[in-house]
């Protein structure tokens, strides 16, 4: 239950700059998510517990002492089993569709159509197409790439019920396609899968909990799914990220500039906006300006920071406060995250929110029709815009806080690697291994994941993180979780010193001198690895690990954190990693405990099954306990299993 006195207090962040921007508007009637929260106090128990169900309109029912079950009878665990399938399948639509976009750009190049993008990273598209037995030798890049399309939009809508998922098949261990084949749960594809599950909890459909459960994991699968292709096929298209030096915070706002916030998740918009600002310049001065700074926010903000070096100006929960600055001319949103409360917001001062796509609009926003066949002259267009709100800029409404951090970002797996091989040339993730078999390393934890108002902003990223590099384990982020770490200054080398454990130090301390001069700084503390659909990155780092070890991913002491989880991508992200083996701990209480039977299998029946399971914890320091105690649990595990294997010559345990 919340404590009612601290939800007097509206300046729910520990991010100083936020802070600032709030105490310089008090009072002047600008509202802002900080404020709507207050006004929704106290928030429905039946909703927070999940024991309300809207799925048909005989309803609101909701489960009390007097009425135990919903008008058609469905019980509490259908009601909360039903809502958390829901869930799952909105964070899985939104990722697909973003895949989807994606995919329909890489669709238009490989047809030979005339664009504005084209391949960026042919070796990655070779490494991909390898991956997947297509053919390279002695074939175009052109055919190389429609046969990756291909198979990419035959993930999205293949009906066959004997083909199953090749991204999936692929790019986990084997171990866990068969644990998915056995559960019944390896997905034929995400259209398929999505339409059974949007059936599956219609009104009057599946009452099984434990069904609903399952489910809901399948489509998780497909989460991670078209969260993998995204991020596969942006790669081709944008390139591989390398690490990119910059700064994080409202501090990175130039007065002299026009400023342009990029916000939302696809690349596709944001890569080309960037580019046509580059391009502006001479527009930009004729109007009084400077030059033209692009920043960014949330995901579509760590895509350009991670291949563009674009600095992060803040993370979802503050990103009204970034138009309060009064020196952000516009704000160019694509997808999701967006709060609608933005444009409100800019309409006390000069800002154009722009807004780009046909299924996420705002009324009274700017909307330029974001046709990719014509991007370029889009990205213009809307670039115009923002010069011409600059004109209009209002001196005395701008107050830019003096707040930032160096931030090293662009760490892809590729990039990773190419770090870790520095000290372990014939398989850079022996690296890790090898650090955490000795005990230098605790083990690896992802921390991922949004801002929920329901915790401090902010503050629950923080204290986990310091608490786990205190104790030696390797941290890397991804999301609005590393927009936290940017803006904090936890993702530089100063940060290492300043928080790391004497063995994440050493470990750190070898990194940096066997790859000096190659960034131009130290690395840093957590490593940003990107997006939130390039949490299949940080995935893709527990496959090598658990390859490294030649073991299932359930015995890999690596773990997830979403301290401030929020949105329903969070839900999904969340499921798959706990089907895929990963403890994961979720730092906001999810709509789960209506019903104990629901919430028993996600925190106790998932670990017997797919050896990953949740943890719900509010408090951030008993998370850090939490989290560091599933890793120890591994570790000692695999050491038990590693010493019966030798002394009975024998494979490792395949149990967990
Ligand atoms: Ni992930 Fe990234 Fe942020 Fe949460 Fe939203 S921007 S996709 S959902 S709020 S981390
Ligand atoms: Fe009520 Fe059943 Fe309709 Fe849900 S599906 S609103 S429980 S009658």
């Amino acid at each position: 239950m919340a404590d009612k006195k601290k939800e007097k207090n509206r300046n729910r962040t520990i991010d100083p700059a936020a802070l600032e921007v709030l105490a310089s508007c008090e009072g002047n009637g600008v509202e802002t998510a900080y404020d709507r929260y207050l006004n929704m106090q106290p928030q429905c128990q039946y909703g927070d517990t999940g024991i309300c169900c809207t799925i048909c309109i005989q309803g609101p029912c909701r489960i009390t002492k007097k009425a135990s079950k919903g008008i058609c009878g469905a019980a509490p665990y259908t009601i909360v089993g039903r809502n958390l399938l829901r869930h799952v399948l909105g964070g899985t639509a939104a990722h697909c569709d973003h895949g989807m976009h994606i995919t329909s750009v890489m669709r238009e190049i490989a047809d030979g159509h005339e664009s504005d993008y084209s391949i960026t990273d042919s070796d990655k598209l070779k490494r991909i197409a390898t991956k997947f037995d297509i053919a390279v030798e002695g074939r175009s890049e052109q055919e190389i790439l429609k046969d990756v399309v291909d198979l990419a939009e035959e993930e999205f809508s293949r009906l066959d019920k004997r083909t199953y998922s090749k991204w999936m098949e692929k790019t986990v261990v084997p171990e866990r396609v068969q644990k998915a084949m056995d559960c019944n749960i390896m997905p034929n594809s995400i259209h398929k899968t999505i339409a059974e599950s949007m059936a599956q909890t219609h009104m009057g459909m599946d009452a099984d909990p434990v069904n609903l459960v399952f489910q809901s994991l399948k489509t998780s699968l497909c989460d991670y799914i078209g969260m993998h292709i995204s991020t596969d096929l942006s790669d081709i298209l944008f390139g591989t990220p390398t690490p990119a030096v910059t700064d994080a915070n409202m501090g990175v706002l130039e007065e002299k500039n026009v400023n342009i916030a990029l916000h939302g998740h696809n690349p596709i918009l944001s890569e080309i906006v960037v580019r046509a600002a580059r391009e502006m310049q001479d527009e930009a001065k004729a109007a009084g300006a400077d030059d033209i700074k692009c920043v960014g926010i949330c995901c579509t903000g760590n895509e350009v920071l991670m291949r563009q070096g674009v600095p992060p100006l803040t993370n979802f929960l503050s990103q009204e406060l970034a138009i309060m600055t009064g020196a952000m001319d516009a704000m160019v949103v694509d997808v999701q995250c967006i709060m609608p409360g933005i444009q409100a917001v800019a309409e006390c001062y000069h800002t154009k929110v722009i807004t780009t796509i046909p299924n996420a609009k705002i009324p009274s926003s700017y909307y330029v029709d974001f046709d990719e066949t014509r991007a370029l002259e889009k990205a213009r267009e809307i670039v115009n815009l923002a010069i011409e709100a600059y004109k209009e800029r209002d001196p005395s409404k701008v107050s830019i806080p003096q707040i930032k951090n160096k931030v090293i970002a662009g760490f892809s797996l590729e990039a990773m690697e190419d770090i870790l091989g520095a000290i372990s040339p014939e398989s850079p993730i022996k690296a890790v291994t090898d650090a955490v078999d000795s005990g230098e390393l605790a083990g690896v934890c992802l921390f991922a994941g949004c801002n929920n108002l329901k915790v401090f902003h902010d503050s629950s990223h923080f204290t986990i993180a310091t608490e786990l590099a205190k104790n030696n384990v390797l941290l890397v982020s991804t999301g609005c979780a590393a927009g936290t770490f940017g803006k904090l200054g936890l993702m530089n080398g100063d940060a290492v010193e300043k928080y790391a454990g004497d063995g994440l130090k050493a470990f750190m301390k070898r990194l940096n001198e066997a790859n000096k001069g190659k960034i131009g700084e130290d690395l840093p503390l957590i490593f940003h690895m990107g997006s939130c659909v390039d949490n299949t990155r940080c995935y893709d780092f527990v496959t090598a690990l658990a390859e490294q070890w030649k073991v299932d991913t359930p015995k890999v002491p690596f773990v997830a954190s979403a301290p401030e989880a929020m949105s329903e991508k969070a839900v999904s992200i969340g499921s798959w990693c706990v089907t895929l083996g990963v403890p994961t701990h979720v730092g906001v209480m999810p709509p789960i405990p209506g019903s104990p039977l629901v919430d028993g299998i996600a925190l106790q029946i998932a670990q017997d099954v797919y050896g990953g399971y949740f943890m719900w914890e509010e408090d951030p320091m008993e998370a850090a306990k939490k989290l560091l105690a599933a890793l120890q649990e591994r570790t000692w595990k695999m050491k038990v299993h590693k010493m019966a294997a030798e002394k009975y010559e024998t494979a490792v345990s395949e149990t967990w």
